[in-house]
């Protein structure tokens, strides 16, 4: 791109949907997922190139009616130039009265990642190198091991399975049905690491605050790496009276809708670590943002969910903590995210790192 006029302009998007089953049925004190409803974003401009980026939509419930929507709001896109910057702030511009939080946020999310993946593939560079990282430095991340809500025995066998991959942080879901049933499990995990990993805990809003204060106070004789959403995602009041009542940094973020909602959380001193989720807080953009209002705060960043993008981000965020590892779209994917004894490989790869594997994308179509 040497002036304005290369700037390719971008075409009618392609959506499609797809339900991708997990490797393992993932149980989590606030529900059980057995799939991973996803919208299938295509964004091809007039370079002949095509921006890719998938939507984790968490019930099939809401799948067509997320597809639909990314459908529609994209629709404005047609023909305007590719930058995302620009295209971004035009699209968002038409919701200022109404407002996104909620599905339209994600499919603005999923838009924006897909924008920047064609933008970074029409400049022929890594996301990571466009945003200001040297590939040829070392690229990888630590990652954690994430795992579902099990029993003690469960717990153990996933624990030896991330070990035995070379894992050294793993993270596993409580809220059981008592502390009790909590620490039995917690117990199982650190026992089965023998001090070869760390622990991290998710409690997926499950809590009442009076319950959280008894059961994170309990957990903090463990020295486990974090407490993650121990009560409702949006009691930022909740989670900051737990914070200042334990030790153990308690984590949150997935939920927070834009950057707006993470400075707002780390203010209120609702968590002590973030992990924006990119198809909530707003894509690559909106992450950008974010990790600078955490950086700001010298708060630590991990991502959650969008490992392939995510581990770009993650090479130009100050504070950079852990790399969720969870395999959802590997079945799709042309290129997953390469992992070796416990380190993410950012790929050198022009773009984003998502593109699809058609002839298996097309078994989970619908
Ligand atoms: C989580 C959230 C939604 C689905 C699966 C798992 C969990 C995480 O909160 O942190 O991965
Ligand atoms: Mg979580």
């Amino acid at each position: 791109m040497t002036e304005r006029g290369n700037v390719p302009s971008i075409r009618a998007a392609q959506v499609r949907r797809a339900i991708v089953p997990f490797e393992q049925p993932l149980r989590t004190a606030s529900g059980m997922m057995q799939a991973a409803p996803l919208v299938i974003l295509d964004m091809p401009t007039s370079a002949g190139i095509t921006g890719h980026a998938y939507l984790f939509c968490y019930t099939p419930t809401v799948l067509e009616a997320a597809a639909r929507l990314t459908q529609d709001v994209a629709k404005a896109l047609a023909g305007q130039p590719l930058a995302p910057y620009q295209a971004m702030q035009k699209l968002r511009s038409q919701f200022k009265l109404l407002g996104t939080a909620g599905l339209l946020d994600m499919v603005l999310s999923a838009i924006d990642m897909a924008l920047w993946d064609a933008w970074s593939k029409f400049l022929g560079q890594p996301l990571a190198t466009l945003l200001g990282a040297d590939l040829s430095l070392p690229r990888e991340i630590p990652v954690y091991a994430s795992f579902g809500m099990e029993n003690a025995d469960q717990t153990r066998r996933n624990v030896e399975q991330a070990l035995g991959d070379g894992h050294r942080h793993i993270k596993i879901k409580i809220g059981h049905s008592t502390l009790g049933a909590d620490l039995t499990v917690v117990e199982a995990a650190l026992e089965a690491m023998q001090g070869r990993a760390s622990l991290l805990i998710d409690y997926n809003q499950g809590l009442t605050v009076a319950e959280a204060l008894v059961r994170c106070k309990a957990l903090d004789a463990y020295g486990l790496t974090w407490i993650e959403e121990p009560t409702s995602f949006d009691d930022l009041e909740g989670h900051a009276e737990i914070a200042r009542h334990v030790t153990t940094p308690i984590q949150a973020g997935e939920n927070l809708w834009g950057p707006t909602q993470i400075a707002a959380s780390l203010a209120a001193g609702a968590s002590d670590l973030m992990m924006p989720d990119l198809g909530k807080v707003g894509g690559v953009t909106g992450w950008l943002q974010a990790s600078a209002i955490c950086a700001a705060r010298r708060v630590s960043v991990s991502n959650h969910f969008y490992q392939e993008t995510s581990a770009h981000l993650m090479l130009v965020t100050p504070g950079a903590h852990l790399l969720e590892y969870f395999r959802m779209a590997d079945p799709i994917l042309e290129h997953p995210l390469q992992v070796s004894e416990g380190r993410a490989r950012v790929s050198d790869m022009p773009g984003s790192g998502v593109a699809w594997r058609e002839d298996r994308l097309k078994q989970f179509l619908f």
